[in-house]
C-alpha cells in the first residue's frame, strides 16, 4: 500500500493526490500538521530531509519531491499521465519545467500575500505579476491549439500546474489569468474533473 505523509491543503501534496486519483491507486494519507510544525519533527525529517511535505513510502521504498513522486506513481500504475511518444514526453517535461521555474514561484507570492496573509514586499508582488503575465501568455498560445498542455489528454504537466492555479484563482492573480481565454477554458476543464474534486476534498 502506498503511504503519503503530507497535508491535503498543500500544493505539493495535492499534485500527488491528484496523480493517485487519476491512476486509481489506493493509498493511505498520514496528515502532517504544518501548523504544529510536524514537518520539522525528527520522524518526518527522516522521510523528507528538507522538512517539507509530502513524502512517500511504498512497501519499504521511500522517496520525496512531489514531481518525482507523480512520475513514480504513474509508472507504477502503468498510467497514461506520461506520454509514451518521446516527443510528447519531452513536451510534458518542458511544461513541468515551465511550471517549476516560471509559474509556481510567482503564483506562491500571491498565495502568501492573499491566502496565507504573509505580507510580501510590493516590488516582489510586482515582479511576480510580470512573471505570471508571461507564463499565462505562453500557456495561452499552447492551449489555443490543444485542450491540455501536451495535446488531447491530461498529463502530469497539467497536474503540476493545477494546485497553484487553484489557490491563485482566489487572489488578484485571477485577473491576470482572466485575460487569457484559453487558459481559463483549460482551468474550467481540468478543475471540473471528479479526480480533482476528490484530491482537493471538494467531492
Ligand atoms: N520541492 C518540494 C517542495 C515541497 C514543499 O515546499 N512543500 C511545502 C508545502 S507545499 C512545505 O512543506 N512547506 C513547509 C516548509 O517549507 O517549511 C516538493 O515538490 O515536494
Amino acid at each position: 500500500m502506498i503511504k503519503i505523509f503530507g497535508n491535503p491543503m498543500s500544493t505539493c501534496t495535492r499534485k500527488v493526490l491528484m496523480t493517485l486519483a487519476e491512476t486509481n491507486t489506493p493509498y493511505e494519507l498520514t496528515v502532517v500538521d504544518l501548523s504544529k510544525r510536524e514537518h520539522k519533527s525528527d520522524a518526518h525529517v527522516r522521510r523528507q530531509p528538507f522538512g517539507r511535505v509530502p513524502a512517500l513510502e511504498d512497501d519499504g521504498f521511500e522517496m520525496f519531491e512531489s514531481r518525482a513522486m507523480c512520475r513514480y506513481l504513474n509508472d507504477k500504475a502503468s498510467g497514461t499521465l506520461v506520454p509514451s511518444d518521446p516527443k510528447a514526453r519531452a513536451l510534458m517535461e518542458q511544461w513541468i519545467s515551465v511550471e517549476t521555474s516560471e509559474l509556481s514561484g510567482n503564483a506562491m507570492k500571491f498565495i502568501y500575500e492573499y491566502v496565507m496573509k504573509r505580507p510580501q514586499d510590493p516590488a516582489v508582488l510586482e515582479a511576480a505579476r510580470a512573471g505570471l503575465e508571461t507564463a499565462a501568455s505562453v500557456m495561452d498560445a499552447q492551449l489555443a491549439k490543444t485542450p491540455f498542455l501536451v495535446g488531447a489528454e491530461l498529463t502530469l504537466a497539467d497536474i503540476c500546474f493545477m494546485p497553484y492555479f487553484d489557490y491563485a484563482m482566489a487572489t488578484p492573480a485571477k485577473e491576470i489569468f482572466a485575460k487569457h481565454p484559453h487558459v481559463m477554458a483549460w482551468w474550467a476543464r481540468v478543475s471540473d474533473r471528479a479526480t480533482w474534486r476528490k484530491a482537493t476534498g471538494k467531492a
